[in-house]
């Protein structure tokens, strides 16, 4: 599935974001889902902000399936350079140990006279804002259920000698895995023109039968998880359908409501604590999507070479 949304305020994202490193920024933020931090972690990012210290914070933990999430707070903290923190971004006194976070992170940095400056970073609707309203305690950036919710970069002072910097959310040009794409879409971080609701449900219902059917048995107040989980994603999403009364006219089963149905009940956390992925599966997706991207370039590159048209770059 070819998942593509990088409009072009993207772009002038990418661009402010490069400035405001450039003027000096002591500790980045990177804000990720816990229930998808390998694909919600935006390499665009990773390039943009290396060699500086980095705190990776897995939100909507609350959502997210806590073994999973220990899982992969271990993945991170494990790398050089690292720490990585799981919390929910509404509540307050875990919020406020970030920032104690973010001061051991940048140690010569605080005082009138070297405040300490604070980016915050990451994928749209990953809850950015909700963190930064939480830390200040007041609704001081605009937060909703959707992606691109802000649009400029935002200064905002946290204490007198510490100043965060909310972002918009960006994603990157090319999705090379296409797990990512759709677990991206899958949690509303892709706007949702920008993809097929049944295809994406498809996905994520063959995500839950791998790990969480009993999860989906007692939502839809379906029978035998084991039966459940060994059927064709198609086929539970039909009984999803008619477990819920969706139906056309003729009695045929609503699979677009019923896609709807299954997508929103993830993301709202009705279906329970859900992780799409551990990080030895992402770990596996990414190197197959790196390997279909060179074959993609390789071709690409051997028909320039026989004097073909060279086809469009879909790199900005
Ligand atoms: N359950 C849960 N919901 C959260 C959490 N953090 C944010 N949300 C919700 O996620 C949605 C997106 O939050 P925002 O703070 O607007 O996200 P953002 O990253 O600033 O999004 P953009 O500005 O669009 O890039 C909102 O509906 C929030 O209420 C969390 O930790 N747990
Ligand atoms: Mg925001």
């Amino acid at each position: 599935m070819a998942i593509q949304w990088f409009p072009g305020h993207m772009h002038s994202t990418r661009r402010a974001l490069a400035e405001r490193l450039r003027s000096g920024i002591d500790v980045v933020i990177e804000v990720l889902d816990a229930r998808l931090p390998g694909a919600s972690a935006n390499p665009l990012l990773a390039a943009l902000t290396s060699g500086r210290p980095a705190l990776k914070l897995l939100n909507k933990q609350d959502l997210a399936d806590p073994q999973l999430t220990t899982l992969w707070l271990d993945h991170y903290n494990a790398q050089p350079a690292t720490r990585a923190i799981a919390l929910d971004a509404g509540e307050a006194a875990p919020a406020a140990r970030l920032i104690a976070a973010c001061r051991a992170l940048a140690p010569l940095r605080g005082g009138m006279v070297k405040p300490l400056r604070v980016l915050v970073c990451g994928i749209p609707n990953v809850g950015k804002s909700t963190l930064v309203n939480t830390l200040v305690r007041r609704k001081a950036a605009k937060t909703g259920d959707e992606a691109g919710i802000t649009r400029a970069e935002q200064a905002i002072q946290l204490a007198s000698d510490v100043t965060l910097f909310d972002t918009p959310g960006m994603l990157w040009p090319r999705i090379e895995v296409p797990q990512s794409g759709l677990h991206l879409a899958a949690s509303g971080a892709i706007g949702r023109n920008a993809y097929d609701e049944n295809e994406v449900a498809l996905a994520l219902l063959a995500r839950l039968q791998a790990r969480y059917a009993g999860a989906v048995a007692a939502r839809y107040r379906l029978p035998d998880p084991a039966a459940l989980a060994a059927m064709p994603a198609d086929a539970l999403l039909e009984l999803i359908a008619r477990q819920r009364g969706l139906l056309q006219a003729g009695g045929r089963p609503n699979l677009q409501k019923a896609s709807e149905v299954v997508l929103n009940d993830f993301r709202s956390g009705a279906l329970g604590r859900i992780t799409l992925e551990t990080p030895d599966e992402h770990a596996r997706w990414l190197a197959a999507g790196q390997a279909q991207e060179a074959a993609r370039l390789a071709t690409k590159r051997r028909g320039r070479g026989q004097g073909a048209a060279p086809p469009s770059d879909d790199r900005p």
